[in-house]
């Protein structure tokens, strides 16, 4: 039998993930902000996500340099919620809520239904990891 701590737990550093999501701002300090939906490349790490503005040269398919990579937004998920949007909250399909302990809320979108639902498990584990800590 093993019952060492580790059973079935996930180290929050462990928990890292990349891809490109669509992604939009919907609120702030408890007052909605008009959406904006932009692809993002998005990076899950150290229990922080980031998204970052896809360099232009992605579009013409050229080779994109690292400096080119701008952060844009950054989410502390410690505190954080998360969880499937109701339809009320967009038009789109497979729709997550992501909500920061300070109030800015996000929602997160991809069309391929595998992508986002890993996503979603992925932030979900990193949020319960960081709330155990
Ligand atoms: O929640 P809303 O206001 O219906 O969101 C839609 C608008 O942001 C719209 O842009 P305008 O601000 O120009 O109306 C966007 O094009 C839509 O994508 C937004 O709705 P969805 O349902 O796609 O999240």
């Amino acid at each position: 039998v093993n019952n060492s701590p580790e059973m079935g737990q996930h180290h929050v550093q462990s928990l890292e993930k990349v891809g490109i999501l669509n992604k939009t701002k919907v609120s702030e300090n408890g007052k909605r902000v008009r959406k904006n939906w932009a692809q993002s490349w998005t990076v899950l790490h150290g229990g922080v996500l980031t998204f970052h503005k896809e360099p232009k040269s992605a579009a013409t398919g050229a080779s994109i340099k690292t400096n080119q990579i701008v952060p844009e937004v950054t989410v502390d998920l410690r505190g954080a919620k998360i969880g499937w949007a109701l339809r009320d909250k967009s038009s789109k399909k497979n729709v997550v809520e992501l909500k920061d302990r300070n109030g800015v809320e996000f929602l997160l979108q991809y069309d391929t239904e595998s992508i986002i639902n890993d996503w979603h498990k992925v932030l979900m584990d990193t949020i319960r990891q960081l709330d155990q800590e």
